[in-house]
């Protein structure tokens, strides 16, 4: 795909400061524009800080600059809940435990059309530009995949000019930071908010209380028979808002994160009893709601603070949106009109009974009113077919902690079961399986897909799997439900800001409307055999992977050579994910150049790896170890020195993905055919021109389907063979291994006497 660079046609290339939306715009405006964005940067510094342009320290250059671009969202926003609140606009309300926001400084000067003046200013100021980015901490407030997917659709929805609120958890620790030390993975706290973040506006006033533990008692009043929940403990929930803005946008998206605190008056009797140790315990068991993101992000099992702090999300989002509504239109019985709540899969699921519960005991609903409403309003999208994301509560632990929304999830499951008893009235298992409650269990997916209006799978593949798997006995009682809208990302941040000298490329054949509208990509087409679009293409992805080779350096001191085919393996470390079998490929190789002097490449090659493993999660932790193992190795041989290189690049991020993707030849996407959802690595790989090496898998099917053979290059057995070979029982790995000199041989000379031994010792090292 690239062709080798010629410093000059580098130098032809611009670096991409072309983003002014409005081409009426001209000159003298665009002077004005900076002036006036000087004085207003000069101002913060001077009234926030006490500074000049000329003494401040980087932070607070940082503040300024970041306070200056917030303004203007802000002032966006007003405007368009005015309009909002005008028209009676429908909202849609994302719910989601992860958002992966990355750094959001130069996303928002793209989007609001402000880049190339703020660089005119900073160069202007004599300040680098770069420094500025480097300043901002980054939101990673997610593990992966279902965290970036949540960023980039609030990106999307405010590029529609469509009305959206995030709702997520404000996490004092974001997902940690990665340290390699002897070849191993260690983990390092994130403090992200440690000198306070910009781009949030905190809303004490719009605190709420959320209540666990306690019990429930039927009393009857003058109105009848209500439920009062008693002697719970209080969680206030404060929220913090954070604006996004999409392209061009006249409505910016907004985050709203919420914090966990102790109530300031807490517990008085212990206080008055003089039990201060146990107030300051309730006061941390309050604050540990929110004190941490889960690094691993696909199994529950024995993490009850997980519960507290997917009941906080729900809770605390739930009372603030009747809230809202209540005081827009006055009654609650309008709320599906004004209001659609998409779930990010099953972790803010108790936001089902959780709005019941509001309005039957706060509205004082009758349960199939309530009910009526509920089921109007929540989708939910599945995001994994992993069995271990099926867990479910215990529902003892359950029913203690949350007795009130336990006793509403007991009356929808036995409603529900009244329902599957008259369809299959002798299929006793049928209604086990599908039931909410079974077996000391609650189950929040059967609970999503019993009530819910849709339920989504994120690519083609993974619809299918949904309704012939995961949950063929709902598919067949509710046809109508299930949907699959394949994932996107969001070429604002995936293009224009990791790559803009390729967004400049585009712009100047087929215009900048692909910048809003991704379809427009296809206008490229035209262009595919152009010698001078291809060179220039080539010129670019040389100048990224210099670029990618200059950072991984400053980081991480580790020399990468730019004129090497970049093989990149990005994503969360896991099995399913096959990290493993890129590493034996690799051992492959290095077998045959140290067996055989004449053995070549077409091009030296250069296999990149980043990927974070979940700290509990050994086996994922042992092949980060076997990679640096195996850099090491190919390094210590002079045969294979000179041919391939193995690097593995610390804590795999947002920032770092914006500066690999772009500098990417080919792009590994190599699950086992069934396991990855969709990928959304996958399309941002293949948006900034890298081939494909993959399997028939997620999303990679449909783009098989429209980039074709030369661009995606597909191996191995697709989901059916998967399945079949599955059910029939019939694999067996030694088999293969027996019968395969190469795979035995990649596996090493030494075998390992029982258990575990060290990868290094297993290569000689
Ligand atoms: C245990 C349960 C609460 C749970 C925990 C984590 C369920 C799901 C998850 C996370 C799933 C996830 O990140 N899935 C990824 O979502 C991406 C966006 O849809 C997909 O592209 C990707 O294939 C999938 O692995």
């Amino acid at each position: 795909m690239t062709g080798v660079s010629s410093s000059h046609k580098e130098a032809s290339i611009k670096t991409g400061e072309f983003f002014v939306p409005d081409s009426k715009d001209k000159g003298v405006q665009v002077k004005n524009r900076i002036s006036k964005i000087k004085n207003v940067i000069e101002g913060k510094l001077k009234r926030y800080y006490g500074r000049s342009l000329d003494n401040a320290s980087k932070e607070e250059m940082f503040q300024a600059v970041a306070m200056s671009i917030r303004d203007i969202i802000l002032e966006r926003g007003v405007k368009a809940n005015e309009t909002m609140e005008k028209r009676g606009l429908k909202k849609l309300c994302y719910l989601s435990a992860e958002f992966l926001m990355g750094r959001a400084l130069v996303n928002n000067m793209i989007n609001l059309g402000l880049l190339k003046e703020y660089r005119a200013v900073m160069a202007e100021i004599g300040y680098p530009f770069e420094e500025l980015e480097e300043q901002e901490n980054e939101a990673a407030l997610g593990n992966g995949g279902l965290g970036r997917l949540a960023a980039c659709f609030l990106d999307s929805l405010s590029t529609l000019n469509l009305p959206v609120t995030g709702y997520g958890i404000r996490y004092e620790y974001g997902m940690f930071c990665q340290r390699i030390v002897e070849g191993q993975q260690t983990e390092v706290p994130d403090d992200w908010t440690a000198q306070g973040d910009i781009w949030e506006i905190e809303r004490r006033a719009e605190q709420l209380e959320v209540h666990f533990d306690g019990t429930v008692e039927e009393v009857w009043t003058d109105h009848g028979l209500t439920i009062v929940h008693k002697n719970y403990q209080t969680v206030m929930a404060v929220p913090y808002d954070m604006p996004v803005i999409g392209y061009d946008s006249h409505v910016p998206a907004t985050l709203r994160l919420w914090r966990a605190e102790c109530p300031a008056v807490f517990d008085l009797h212990s206080f008055n009893k003089g039990d201060f140790v146990c107030m300051l315990q309730q006061k941390e068991l309050a604050e540990s709601i929110s004190k941490v993101l889960y690094p691993k992000d696909d199994h529950i099992i024995g993490r009850m603070l997980r519960l507290r702090q997917y009941y906080f999300l729900a809770s605390a989002t739930m009372q603030c949106l009747v809230r809202e509504h209540k005081k827009l239109y006055g009654d609650v019985r309008t709320l599906p009109e004004k209001v659609v709540i998409q779930i990010n899969d099953i972790h803010p699921a108790l936001a089902i009974p959780d709005l019941m519960r509001i309005l039957i005991d706060e509205e004082s609903l009758g349960w199939d009113d309530a009910y009526d409403i509920v089921s109007r309003m929540f989708n939910y999208t599945n995001h994994t077919v992993m069995q271990e994301a099926m867990a479910a509560w215990p529902e003892q632990l359950f029913k203690s902690m949350l007795p009130r929304v336990y006793a509403i999830v007991s009356e929808i499951d036995e409603r529900f079961r009244q329902r599957l008893l008259k369809a299959y009235p002798d299929d006793r298992d049928k209604t086990a399986q599908m039931s909410i409650i079974a077996y000391d269990e609650v189950r929040t997916a059967n609970l999503c897909v019993a009530v819910c209006r849709k339920v989504n799978g994120v690519s083609q593949l993974h619809g299918r799997i949904l309704k012939t798997r995961t949950f063929r006995d709902f598919y067949v009682m509710f046809p109508g439900k299930f949907t699959a809208i394949t994932n996107g990302i969001t070429q604002r941040r995936w293009l224009a800001a990791a790559n803009p000298a390729l967004c400049e490329l585009i712009c100047d054949h087929i215009g900048d409307k692909f910048i809003r509208d991704c379809r427009e990509l296809e206008r490229l087409k035209p262009f595919v055999d152009s010698r001078r679009f291809l060179d220039d293409f080539a010129v670019i992805k040389q100048i990224n992977k210099k670029r990618l080779s200059e950072y991984v350096q400053k980081r991480q001191g580790i020399a990468l050579d730019a004129a090497s085919v970049f093989d990149v393996q990005a994503k969360r470390l896991h099995e399913y994910k096959r990290q493993l079998l890129k590493v034996l490929h690799i051992l492959y190789l290095y077998r045959h150049f140290t067996g055989n002097d004449h053995y070549v490449l077409p091009r030296p090659v250069t296999f990149l790896f980043a990927a974070k493993a979940s700290p509990a999660y050994w086996r994922a932790k042992s092949i980060i170890h076997l990679i640096n193992v195996v850099s090491t190795l190919v390094e210590s041989h002079p045969r294979t020195k000179d041919n391939i290189r193995v690097a593995f690049l610390e804590n795999y991020n947002v920032s770092l993905a914006e500066h690999l993707i772009p500098a990417a030849d080919i792009s590994e996407q190599i699950s086992t055919a069934g396991c990855e959802a969709s990928g959304t690595g996958n399309m941002k790989f293949m948006l900034n021109g890298a081939v494909t090496l993959g399997t028939m898998d997620g999303a990679n099917v449909e783009i098989f389907d429209r980039v074709g053979e030369d661009n995606i290059f597909i191996f191995g057995a697709g989901a059916k063979d998967i399945d079949r070979i599955g059910t029939e029982n019939t694999y067996n790995p030694k088999d293969y291994f027996d019968r395969n000199e190469d795979i035995r041989e990649a596996r090493g000379r030494q075998r390992p006497v029982s258990g575990y031994l060290p990868v290094s010792v297993v290569w000689g090292l």
